[in-house]
């Protein structure tokens, strides 16, 4: 006998952090989401920004008087770090009036909740702010996120290239980048076809993801069937070394490619390039470096890496 999906299941439960200094508050938050929630607690200030940073709760419900600081702070700091940023704050509080609220909000919050607690109403408003929340998140993704091959998009690795320059000007680091593009790629169609064309560029995404040691690394579409991968703190040398194994990772995957001139099989050539940044963050010079050395890599035969 075959039985229904249970959807709760499925759906990972919202996770909330609730932060309050009085354990009766605590527990009648608790109480009420528990059930289907996943639900932490802070009793202090210092508590909440560790839990909100080592469990990235999806919403917070935040006491605006705690025993070491005040719940405004809080949410400034949570306001203010990249990791926490984005989820969304509710103020609980025994003494709201328009001026707390005013603040409150400009601190970041989305919303305010009065004590005593009205349990319908505060499972109302915090259901409304978990959705919002949701579909914000789904956006970013989308925003991101290239839709074919599940890597970063072009805009993402802009950004993070920028980010990435400015840093390593900074520290006088090196940041290298390995732009990569599929051999012969349009015979591949041609031969078999749009779709499996698209599937072909899924696995050599996945291929380079693999490929990829430090979560620091990067791999991005760049367009079409160029992906790059950005490697902070990355000599010219290291980069090669990747390089050559992303080149070696595409290799192994033995996608039949018998029109391809440098193997039976479907490859990629890799150009590589590091610099050491720039306060002003332009990636041009350094992603032009890497299709220069692309363009070698091509010229030379396809199926290899340049520096
Ligand atoms: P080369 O070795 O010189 O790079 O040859 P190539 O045929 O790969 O180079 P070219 O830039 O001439 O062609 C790239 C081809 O990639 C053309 C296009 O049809 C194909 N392509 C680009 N984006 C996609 C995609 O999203 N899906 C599929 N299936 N093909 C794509
Ligand atoms: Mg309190
Ligand atoms: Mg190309
Ligand atoms: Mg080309
Ligand atoms: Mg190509």
């Amino acid at each position: 006998m075959s039985r229904e999906p249970d959807s709760t299941l499925d759906a990972p439960r919202p996770r909330l952090l609730v932060v309050d200094d009085q354990p009766l508050n605590i527990q009648a938050l608790y109480r009420l989401f528990a059930g289907d929630h996943q639900v932490f607690t802070a009793t202090t200030a210092a508590q909440a920004l560790k839990v909100a940073n080592d469990q990235r709760p999806d919403l917070i419900l935040l006491d605006l008087e705690l025993p070491d600081d005040d719940g405004l702070s809080v949410c400034r700091q949570l306001k203010a770090q990249e990791g926490t940023r984005d989820i969304p704050v509710i103020f609980v509080t025994a003494h709201g009036n328009v001026e707390v609220e005013t603040v409150g909000l400009e601190a970041g919050a989305v919303d305010f909740i009065h004590k005593p607690i009205h349990p319908p109403m505060v499972r109302a408003r915090v259901r409304t702010h978990l959705t919002l929340k949701h579909q914000a998140d789904a956006l970013r993704r989308m925003a991101f996120i290239d839709g074919l091959t599940g890597l970063h998009n072009r805009r993402a690795l802009d950004e993070r290239l920028q980010v990435e320059l400015r840093h390593a000007a900074r520290q006088g680091d090196s940041v290298a980048v390995a732009l990569v593009d599929v051999d012969h790629f349009k015979r591949y169609n041609d031969q078999y076809g749009h779709l499996a064309g698209d599937e072909a560029l899924r696995q050599v995404a996945a291929a380079l993801q693999r490929s990829m040691l430090r979560p620091v690394d990067m791999a991005a579409r760049y367009g079409g069937e160029e992906m790059v991968c950005l490697l902070p703190q990355t000599e010219a040398q290291g980069a090669q070394a990747v390089g050559e194994r992303l080149r070696a990772a595409v290799e192994a995957l033995a996608l039949p490619h018998p029109q391809s001139s440098a193997a039976p099989v479907l490859t990629i050539s890799v150009g590589v390039a590091a610099g050491r940044g720039r306060v002003d963050g332009d990636p041009t010079a350094l992603l032009q470096a890497a299709d220069q050395a692309l363009y070698e890599a091509k010229r030379m035969g396809r199926n290899r890496v340049v520096v």
